[in-house]
């Protein structure tokens, strides 16, 4: 199956909200702990080695990665690869630092289509993947949670993970999240849940259901 997201390729480390790219393309981020298979997941999804590798690169762990999609010259969008969370020893300067650029940026990219939380299916919505949903909340933006790693699940584990998830999502509808959630089981090492993860980032890319698009833009103005 051909992909829009097999044709990526890195494009820009970002540290900083003023050096996020002048780009108008769509973007979505992909956010999760660190070691929820974050990278791995990119990597499987863009059909390559070590793309989203570069972020294990020491003293980069903290920025944020972006990689165009499409054409080099003409990107359809970008993928970024916001800093894992819940490393225990990173120092409280740094923590504030990363923590008013990631919010920052969820809050406020106007580019940003949607978010994919990526969360280790043996322990979906930690504190911290529930704050990540609280500064996002407020743009009324979907959500798409990748369960990771549900090759080490059984079948009703799996089962179990993905109702608990989708339950604990309804219960955000209800307290008032505008934005569409969803979730799914993902595992890059069995291959599990990739059309689906690929259908919804393309989606989110590229609406494929805009025949009447540039009116429906004028309208939107
Ligand atoms: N069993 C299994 N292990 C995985 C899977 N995806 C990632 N891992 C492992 O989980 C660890 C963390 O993965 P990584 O992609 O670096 O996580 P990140 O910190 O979120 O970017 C590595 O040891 C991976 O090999 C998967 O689908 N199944
Ligand atoms: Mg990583």
């Amino acid at each position: 199956m051909a992909y829009l997201l097999h044709q990526s390729r890195f494009f820009t480390t970002v540290n900083h909200l003023r050096d996020l790219p002048p780009t108008p393309q769509p973007e979505i981020a992909f956010a999760g702990r660190s070691n929820a298979g974050k990278s791995t997941a990119i990597n499987v999804l863009c059909n390559q080695k070590r793309l989203a590798f570069a972020s294990k690169t020491p003293g980069r762990t903290q920025h944020i990665n972006y990689f165009s999609v499409g054409p080099q010259d003409e990107p359809v969008g970008f993928l970024v690869d916001l800093p894992g969370y819940g490393y225990a020893e990173v120092p409280g300067a740094a923590k504030e630092h990363w923590q008013r650029l990631l919010s920052t940026y969820l809050q406020s990219r106007s580019q940003l289509r949607g978010m994919i939380l990526m969360m280790d299916s043996r322990r979906p919505l930690t504190e911290l993947d529930r704050i990540m949903i609280d500064w996002f909340a407020p743009t009324g933006k979907p959500i798409h949670a990748l369960l990771t790693k549900c090759d080490k699940l059984t079948r009703q584990e799996m089962t179990n993970a993905l109702r608990a998830t989708k339950k604990s999502f309804a219960e955000y509808r209800e307290a008032g999240y505008r934005g569409e959630l969803s979730a799914q089981l993902f595992s890059a090492m069995k291959r599990v849940g990739l059309d689906e993860a690929h259908e919804v980032i393309e989606h989110w890319l590229a609406p494929k259901d805009t025949a009447s698009g540039s009116l429906a833009e004028d309208a939107a103005d």
